[in-house]
């Protein structure tokens, strides 16, 4: 043998003798609950925790669990035998209560509160329910994860929405719609017998964000959803979420009664129908007794629904909520409709076809509403609905999964989309209306409130399809129990949880992520654009597409680009969207001075010599938004390959991919989108501003018929 041969050779037994030994690399499957251990600098005392009582229930077992596991990992210290030590306490402590003085009024079901006691010796978690002081647990170990000191703590929260649901649009033949981290978790055919225990840490890591709903299929739903096999598969994973405060939800087919009922109709005031909905819940809590409702697509995108027999979306919502309502179910009704009549602009009609119904929707009714009138485009202005039905309860609706915005493939933390629509004033009631207090039901006093999401996990090792994705799930769950929370705070914590809580790194990281999404709208849709990506799978620009079926799935509907300029006239002159919102807000929207240039195309059509701010003409300004989307692209990899210290090289590595994906894409963006525009108006580039390198006809050409996600 060749000395190098040997060499080789020794290395590699070496390596195998060491494999066992050495750390696993890090996928991204732990999530942000790794509970790796931390800086030395930011342990603490280590803490005792007791023993779960030998009564409790499954979920105090898991609280338990947690706990120990958190603390193991993240203070791997041996507690001393006078070391402080944590309990968790449910209202069957009365004397610890008593003893403490712990008020649990407005905890409610799902509350808690964390306090030091007894001269910081004794901490303790306490709630009303058990799944209460697992949601506790987790903020505990969130503080630690994050180097807070945990010494002094007087915490009490609880959530501010009631149903914090993600929404799967997964297939029963486990394709995802829109989905980008690989096949749908459920594996539909094996269950219910085989419990994959992916389904397990799945639950875990939506208990510790706080989500307590999932919605297991696709809203383009099939009927055999409802059936008793599905049914059965249904009832195996809510036996495994129901510990982690999961319940399951079903996406049901408005014309399953024709489909699996043998009735003719689906019609909602049909006797038959109706009977045919209220024994289908039964059998349903049968088998899920704590079953969570309904979620409906109806009259939308092809979808049937109860316009289809002359009847209206309240019609067809209180049938359902009737069905489901004895046993304490929901039925959540999507307001994304838009028919195959086509309206003056498609903005508007989510808002025309809700709101003369404002009060006519059962109270176990709730209306899902999108944060914006389009379709999860990365800038939208708030949708017009929310502080327009005070008498309807009326819930958010997200999209985690990054359709419109490049993916799973560009780096763009959703915090900063979501914060910004739920922040932003409606007006209704007056100044500081937000649509934040709509969704908590604050402002109208909605005796239900929701924040849906819909969901980007899949089969995925990392489950979301990239590591940076993970932060979308994280936010999304931290925002639905507190919509007023902030999203550069939350991005902190899930940098310092996912990686490490040096400072070094999670200062970087928070920054890069907060400015990724504005960087996202600058390279795609600057100004209030909307709408202009590939046809149908929605890869890639495609400003230039027009025809087909109907002219609001094409781009050339959005941008109205002429010779003379570019911009959907919504004020009163043009589709008068903006009469939809509240008076104030409509003046805003409407006036060239006051509105935000940030929503300037979706409201206005103007010249292309129009005076932006900058004082550059709205052309120039435009072309400049979409280099510097680039640009930002690139300092976002710049950040990345400085925090290289501080990250294990698989996911570094990983994530330096995609950026290099997104860099090229974010130019493919800027250049396609210029040079449509620019054979539109004829008008030469910017000063300093690179020509596109290919022709328009170049960029045209390129098909993607196997994009993920259709
Ligand atoms: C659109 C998606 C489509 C969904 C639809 C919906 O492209 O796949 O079915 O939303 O929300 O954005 O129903």
């Amino acid at each position: 043998m060749r000395p190098s041969h040997l060499l080789r050779g020794l290395c590699l037994a070496a390596g195998l003798l060491l494999a066992p030994l050495t750390a696993r690399a890090e996928d991204g499957y732990d999530l942000w609950l790794r509970y790796k251990p931390l800086p030395e600098a930011m342990r603490g005392e280590p803490r005792i925790v007791g023993q779960p009582p030998a009564s409790g229930s499954p979920t105090l077992s898991l609280a338990y669990g947690e706990l120990r596991r958190g603390l193991d990992g993240l203070n791997p210290d041996e507690p001393g035998l006078d070391a402080p030590s944590i309990r968790l306490v449910t209202p069957s402590q009365s004397d610890t209560i008593a003893a403490f003085k712990l008020s649990m009024e407005g905890l409610g079901g799902e509350g808690y509160l964390i306090r030091t006691v007894q001269g910081g010796r004794l901490t303790v978690i306490a709630a009303n329910t058990d799944v209460g002081v697992l949601y506790g647990v987790f903020h505990y170990l969130r503080l630690m994860q994050t180097g807070a000191s945990v010494e002094r703590l007087d915490v009490r929260s609880a959530p501010k929405v009631r149903y914090r649901l993600l929404n799967h649009w997964d297939n029963l033949d486990r394709s995802v719609e829109r989905g980008y981290s690989g096949q749908s978790i459920w594996d539909w055919w094996r269950l219910p017998d085989v419990k994959d225990p992916r389904y397990a840490d799945y639950a875990r890591a939506n208990a510790s964000i706080g989500i307590n709903g999932a919605v297991l299929n696709n809203v383009n739903a099939k009927s055999d959803s409802l059936t008793a096999p599905y049914i059965a598969k249904a009832a195996a994973l809510a036996d495994t979420f129901r510990p982690y405060g999961i319940k399951v939800y079903l996406s049901a087919r408005f014309s399953s009664p024709i489909e699996i009922g043998g009735l003719k109709t689906a019609d909602p005031l049909d006797p038959a129908v109706r009977a045919f909905w209220k024994t289908k819940a039964d059998e349903i809590y049968k088998a899920i007794p704590d079953f969570g409702g309904f979620l409906v697509k109806a009259n939308s995108e092809g979808q049937p629904g109860p316009q289809d027999y002359g009847r209206t979306h309240a019609d067809g919502a209180n049938m359902l909520a009737q069905a489901v309502g004895p046993h304490g179910g929901i039925v959540m009704w999507r307001a994304f409709v838009y028919s195959h009549e086509q309206p003056d602009d498609r903005a508007k009609q989510g808002y025309s076809e809700f709101k003369p119904f404002d009060g006519e929707f059962a109270e176990n009714v709730i209306v899902q509403v999108k944060n914006g009138a389009i379709d999860f485009q990365p800038r939208e202005p708030f949708h017009p609905l929310f502080g327009a039905m005070p008498k309807t309860n009326l819930g958010m609706e997200f999209q985690i999964t990054k359709e419109y915005l490049g993916f799973s493939t560009h780096l763009a933390y959703l915090g900063p989309m979501w914060e910004e629509v739920l922040k932003a004033d409606t007006f209704s009631a007056g100044r500081g209306s937000t649509v934040a207090r709509v969704v908590d039901g604050k402002l109208h006093g909605y005796s239900r409130t929701l924040m849906a999401g819909v969901a980007n996990i899949g089969t995925d090792r990392n489950w979301s399809g990239s590591q940076f994705d993970q932060a979308n799930w994280y936010a999304f769950g931290r925002l639905a129990w507190d919509p007023e929370a902030s999203a550069e705070a939350i991005a902190r914590d899930w940098a310092a949880m996912t990686f490490t809580p040096d400072k070094r790194f999670t200062g970087p990281a928070a920054a890069m992520m907060m400015g990724s999404r504005e960087a996202v709208v600058d390279y795609m849709t600057p100004m209030g654009l909307h709408h202009l990506m590939g046809r149908s799978h929605h890869y890639g620009p495609g400003p230039w597409v027009a025809g087909g079926e109907r002219a609001d799935w094409t781009s050339v509907y959005y941008h109205k680009a002429d010779k003379a300029g570019i911009g959907f006239d919504r004020t009163a002159k043009g589709s008068d969207a903006v009469g939809q919102y509240a008076p104030l807000a409509a003046a805003t929207f409407s006036d060239l001075s006051k509105i935000d240039e940030k929503d300037l195309l979706w409201f206005h059509h103007l010249s292309w010599d129009y005076r932006t701010r900058s004082g550059r003409p709205l052309w120039d300004e435009l072309v400049s938004r979409y280099s510097r989307g680039v640009r930002r692209v690139g300092e976002m990899r710049a950040t990345w390959t400085s925090l290289a210290p501080y990250v294990d090289p698989e996911r570094h590595g990983e994530v330096a991919t995609y950026l290099a994906i997104q860099r090229r894409e974010a130019q493919w963006w800027r250049d396609a989108s210029v040079a449509y525009f620019q054979s539109i108006n004829g008008l030469p580039l910017p000063k300093g501003e690179a020509p596109p390198p290919l022709t328009l006809e170049a960029y045209e050409a390129m098909t993607f018929p196997y994009a993920p996600g259709i």
